[in-house]
Parts: C-alpha cells; sequence; structure tokens
C-alpha cells in the first residue's frame, strides 16, 4: 500500500482507490449524492463531493471531487477547509434552485438524501432562492409508480439499477441543459415497452423523482366507510421488511403487530396471502405434474423437457410479455397468491360467511410496487364485474404511512393473531415465497411428496437457499426419475435460460424467476436507502419462521384442504381453473 494524507492525517491506499474510498474507509465524512457504492456508481453528476487536493510539488491546493479523482501517493487532501465547504454550500443551493420547492408534501420529506446533503453542508439558499422555473408540472404516473421531473437531480442511479439488475434499460437520459432529466425512451411511462414496475428504481432515487403512487388515502376512505367490509391480505414478505421502513433493525417477524395496527384502524378482517401461497403451490403443482405426465408418455421427459416457468412474480410477467411473449406458453398459468386470496375473498368467503360480496374490498399490503400494476389486469378480472378481486395494493411503504396517518404506532403494540378460520392458516413453504428459491423449495416439498421424491429429513433444500443470482437443484423421483430446476432473480439473468428453452436445449422441468434482487424480500416497496443491504438478515428471518411453523409443506395445510373438500373440489377442478388461473396478454 502507499500513503497519503487526508486532513493532515496519515491514510494508507491501494492504487487505484478513489479519494472518496480512502476517506470512507478512514472514517471521514465526505457528502455525496450521485455516487451508489453498491452498484460501482459514480457519474460525478452532482458535484457535492468537492475537496481539496495538493500533489507533491504543487504550490497551492486545487478543488477536485473525492469520486473520481485517484489517490496518489503523498497527496494531501482536505475536506473541511473554508473553500471546500463553500464550494459545496453552492454546490448545493445550485442543486436547490433547480428542485422544486415542495418539499413538505414530498413522500421522501425528512428521509431525503438531497435534504440530508443541504443539512449536512448548512445549505443557505440566499439569491438563488424562489427563481425556480419547472422543467414540466406534470408527473408521469403508471398504475404503480410516479415519476416527478422537477425532483431529478440527474444521479443515474436508475438508470444504472434498471442495467444492472435486467439488463432491460428502460430508463434513459433524455433532454438537454436544464431540461435534462431521467424518462423512458421518451414516452410516457405507462407506454414503456421494457418498464416491468418492479420499482428498483424508487429504492435507488436519493429524492422523491421516482416512487411509488401513493394510494394511503383510499385505504382510509375505505376503513372510514361503514358499508364497506375490508379484508387486508399481508404478502409473505411485508412482515420481515416492515421494521426497516419503520427505522427500525430488521430480523423480527412483524405479522402480530401488523395485525394489530390494521385492527386498531378498523380493518374488519387481517388475513394472510401466506394462505393462498399454499393454495398456489397445490395449483401450480398440479399443472407441472400433469405437464410431467405429458412428457412421459411422449418419451421426452429426460431429453427434451418442456421447461414451466412460475407465474407469481408480476415485474417478471410483464417483462415475457413484453420482451419474450413467445415464451408464455412456458409460463405457468396459476396466478399469483395475491390474486388466488383476492377472487376466493370475494368468492369462497362471503358465501361461507354470509356477507354481500359487493360490499368487501380487498386491501393487499405488498413488498411489490408491480402487484398494483398486476391487479388491474383485465385478464384477472370474473365474467360481469366491473371491479377487479384485488381492490387495492399498498406497497409495505404506504402500510408506514397508513400507520402515520392513522396514527397507530406499530412497534409499540402487543402482537394479535390473525382473523380466523378463513384464509389466515399457513406452511412454513408459503412463508419461503417470500425470498429467491422461496417458491421453488414449497414447490419440491410438495412435488416430492405427491410423486414419489426424495426430499431431505428437515425439507430444506439447500442447494435453491441463498442469494446466488442463479441456482439449480435436482428431485429424484419415483415417477418422473430425476427433475431438473432452475432459480433465477434480475431479469438480466433469465436471457440464458429464455433463449434455452427457445433453442430447445433446456435441461430444467421447472424455473422459479423473481424479479427483484433476493426476491420479494428485496422488493421495490420495500426500505428506501438500504438497496440490497439488508437482504442476507431478512432472508434469514423468512427461514427461520419457515422452521417455526407446525406445518411446513402446502399440500399439508388443513386450512387449504378445507377448501377443496368444501369449495374448489380438488387442485386443477374446473372451479379452481375458473377462479384460480389466467392467460397473458402476447
Ligand atoms: Fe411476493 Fe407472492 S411471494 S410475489 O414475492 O408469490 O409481492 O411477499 O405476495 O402474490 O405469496 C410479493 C411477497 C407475494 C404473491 C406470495
Ligand atoms: Fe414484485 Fe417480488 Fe416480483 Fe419484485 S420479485 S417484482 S417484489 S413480485
Amino acid at each position: 500500500t502507499e500513503s497519503a494524507r487526508i486532513n493532515g492525517r496519515e491514510v494508507r491506499f491501494a492504487p487505484g482507490e478513489t479519494v472518496l474510498e480512502v476517506a470512507r474507509r478512514a472514517g471521514i465524512p465526505v457528502p455525496t449524492l450521485c455516487e451508489f457504492a453498491a452498484l460501482a456508481h459514480r457519474p460525478g453528476t452532482c458535484r457535492m463531493c468537492l475537496v481539496e487536493i495538493k500533489a507533491p510539488g504543487e504550490a497551492a491546493y486545487s478543488l477536485a471531487t473525492a469520486c473520481d479523482t485517484r489517490m496518489t501517493p503523498g497527496l494531501e487532501v482536505e475536506t473541511r477547509s473554508k473553500r471546500v465547504r463553500e464550494a459545496r454550500k453552492l454546490q448545493a443551493s445550485l442543486l436547490f434552485a433547480d428542485h422544486c420547492e415542495t418539499c413538505s408534501a414530498c413522500a421522501r420529506h425528512g428521509q431525503c438524501e438531497l435534504q440530508d446533503v443541504a443539512r449536512t453542508v448548512g445549505l443557505d439558499l440566499g439569491r438563488l432562492s424562489g427563481r425556480y422555473v419547472s422543467r414540466t408540472a406534470e408527473k408521469d404516473k403508471t398504475a404503480a409508480l410516479v415519476f416527478t421531473p422537477d425532483k431529478c437531480i440527474r444521479c443515474l442511479r436508475c438508470v444504472e439499477v434498471c442495467r444492472q439488475v435486467h439488463g432491460i434499460g428502460a430508463i434513459t437520459f433524455e433532454g438537454i441543459g436544464t431540461g435534462a432529466a431521467v424518462g423512458f425512451d421518451g414516452r410516457p411511462w405507462a407506454e414503456s415497452d421494457r418498464c416491468i414496475q418492479c420499482g428498483q428504481c424508487t429504492l435507488v432515487c436519493p429524492t422523491g423523482a421516482l416512487d411509488v403512487r401513493d394510494e394511503v388515502d383510499r385505504a382510509l376512505d375505505m376503513l372510514a366507510d361503514p358499508e364497506i367490509v375490508t379484508i387486508f391480505q399481508l404478502a409473505p414478505a411485508t412482515r420481515v421488511t416492515l421494521p426497516e421502513v419503520l427505522g427500525l433493525a430488521p430480523g423480527e417477524n412483524f405479522e402480530g403487530r401488523m395485525v394489530a395496527a390494521l385492527k386498531g384502524l378498523g380493518a374488519d378482517f387481517v388475513m394472510d396471502t401466506r394462505w393462498s401461497a399454499d393454495v398456489t403451490i397445490l395449483e401450480e403443482g398440479t399443472e407441472l405434474i400433469e405437464r410431467l405426465e405429458r412428457q412421459k408418455a411422449a418419451g421426452t421427459l429426460a431429453t427434451h423437457p418442456d421447461t414451466m416457468f412460475t407465474s407469481c412474480c408480476p415485474g417478471w410477467i410483464n417483462h415475457a410479455e413484453k420482451s419474450a411473449p413467445d415464451i408464455l406458453e412456458h409460463v405457468s398459468s396459476t396466478r399469483s397468491p395475491q390474486a388466488i386470496f383476492s377472487a376466493l375473498a370475494k368468492t369462497w368467503l362471503p358465501q361461507s360467511l354470509g356477507i354481500d360480496p359487493a360490499r368487501i374490498r380487498v386491501i393487499s399490503i405488498m413488498p411489490c410496487t408491480a402487484k398494483k400494476d398486476e391487479a388491474l389486469r383485465p385478464q384477472l378480472l370474473r365474467e360481469g364485474e366491473a371491479r377487479p378481486d384485488t381492490d387495492l395494493v399498498l406497497t409495505v411503504r404506504e402500510l408506514a404511512r397508513l400507520f402515520e396517518r392513522g396514527g397507530v404506532d406499530a412497534a409499540s403494540l402487543e402482537p394479535v393473531p390473525f382473523d380466523t378460520p378463513f384464509m389466515t392458516q399457513a406452511s412454513g413453504a408459503a412463508q419461503l415465497f417470500a425470498t429467491t428459491g422461496g417458491v421453488m423449495e414449497a414447490a419440491l416439498r410438495t412435488v416430492a411428496a405427491l410423486t414419489g421424491g426424495k426430499a431431505p429429513a428437515n425439507l430444506v433444500f439447500e442447494p435453491v437457499r441463498g442469494l446466488a443470482n442463479t441456482k439449480e437443484a435436482t428431485l429424484e423421483t419415483e415417477r418422473f426419475g430425476v427433475l431438473r430446476v432452475a432459480v433465477v432473480y434480475g431479469i438480466r439473468h433469465v436471457g440464458p435460460l429464455i433463449d434455452m428453452v427457445r433453442n430447445g436445449t433446456s435441461p430444467y422441468h421447472f424455473i422459479e424467476v423473481m424479479a427483484c434482487p433476493g426476491g420479494c424480500i428485496g422488493g421495490g416497496g420495500t426500505a428506501q436507502g438500504r438497496w440490497r443491504t439488508n437482504l442476507p438478515v431478512r432472508q434469514q428471518t423468512v427461514y427461520r419462521i419457515d422452521e417455526e411453523l407446525p406445518v411446513r409443506s402446502s399440500h399439508e395445510n388443513p386450512d387449504v384442504v378445507r377448501l377443496y373438500e368444501n369449495f374448489l373440489k380438488k387442485p386443477g377442478s374446473h372451479k379452481a381453473h375458473e377462479l384460480l388461473h389466467c392467460g397473458y396478454t402476447d
């Protein structure tokens, strides 16, 4: 290593390291905005990380950006001189001069990186205040997301996350001069032929420029209406991702407190999407076994598997429809657990409890932005119904706002169990849905049981666990021989698998695809400003909940067995197809 000095203190560094990296390691703060270490992103557009540098032999210090200036032997760096402080202040005021002045109405207010930097440098708006000319007053909205151009500081983190995670490049840099901002190929966002609505961009955006569409007031309206029966469903990943949104450490299962808080706000029923995840496994597992039977009969089972993809991630479905419609015939027709829950909450539940279905509103709480988009799919509309089965989807971030606006402090409440007896009991397998590999592990448990397969004694399928982008496993079965499966997240990593299926070389019988890093625990509706950092803890919490549940496999969930006995007859039945399956747009 070499040596240099920051603020007169000796620091060691390896060749190639930047001034910013060395300063950070030494615990010396340097404000940044556009830089994003987890994406190795340092476009140098915000100029907030200004420092003074002086190389050996130079007479005077000069200003430089720490993020893209390499440390060199003997370099003298000053991070807090008057000149540095004034330069940063000026830089921050220039950013604010080009930013709409509506902080108090912004969802990021109080948690905005631009505000944080302003406070750090001691921003003084001075003569630049009040002169902002709006780029466009229009917000660009989709069913799930909102882009406010006036809040874009051109850091390009969103462009990078879309490229690196999905390889899609749905977000582009557009316009020139003060009119420049990110955009969507020059079209309205809703018309993008690439964006999958996963919301990863909203997790890395430092300001409120890219965010989820806020529908909290719709939920409050429903809760306040005495004519309406509100039924909440809580997705598997919500209970492990809410703590961070509330500013707490991850690692705890918050479901009991979520139930308590929603009950406190007047929810009529609080139920569990994990229950319908178990139903999903029965439907999807049956579909898979039927496919395998056909291949067995045709003699292609081992040589040319007819690969089936999972269908519960709407980000993945949006991608398949937009960019690979020819493989839709390989996508399971089973609806997602969200959609299955809602279909049954509007049919089986009211029939069993004697409630008028027209009074019911299903509000689903999701870690996901794309679920808002999924809820509006025309393929999910029951015949003769004008209203979608899922009436409203709130992300975990909106749930925290619902608690705030409703005046409940979820963290301080005593946990309360879900409402019984309907649609709440869940297996450990259903909890696993929250993480990459979880849908597959849940399916393997049930498929093994139904086909004479060799499942591990503890039911833990290690090869599909963990946070690798692509995983593979095999299952030996009596009925079908060896089944090969793959698990992938990040649309970028599904490309090679799609190609194999297309050209007939896929060795896999079943492939799980989730769009977001780590699966839903990394969903676009979870905590901002913590991109990928806490995925291992969130995932371990999911595994722990699975182990603690008395029933570990979907087909052994007594509440699901009852559903089939009393209503659907058997998985894959006519009624099950009508309510729990769907087609796609190609
Ligand atoms: Fe997911 Fe799913 S696991 S898609 O990630 O299949 O959002 O949590 O609810 O529907 O169950 C999300 C999570 C969620 C569905 C289930
Ligand atoms: Fe939504 Fe989960 Fe898919 Fe992300 S991985 S788009 S959170 S369903």
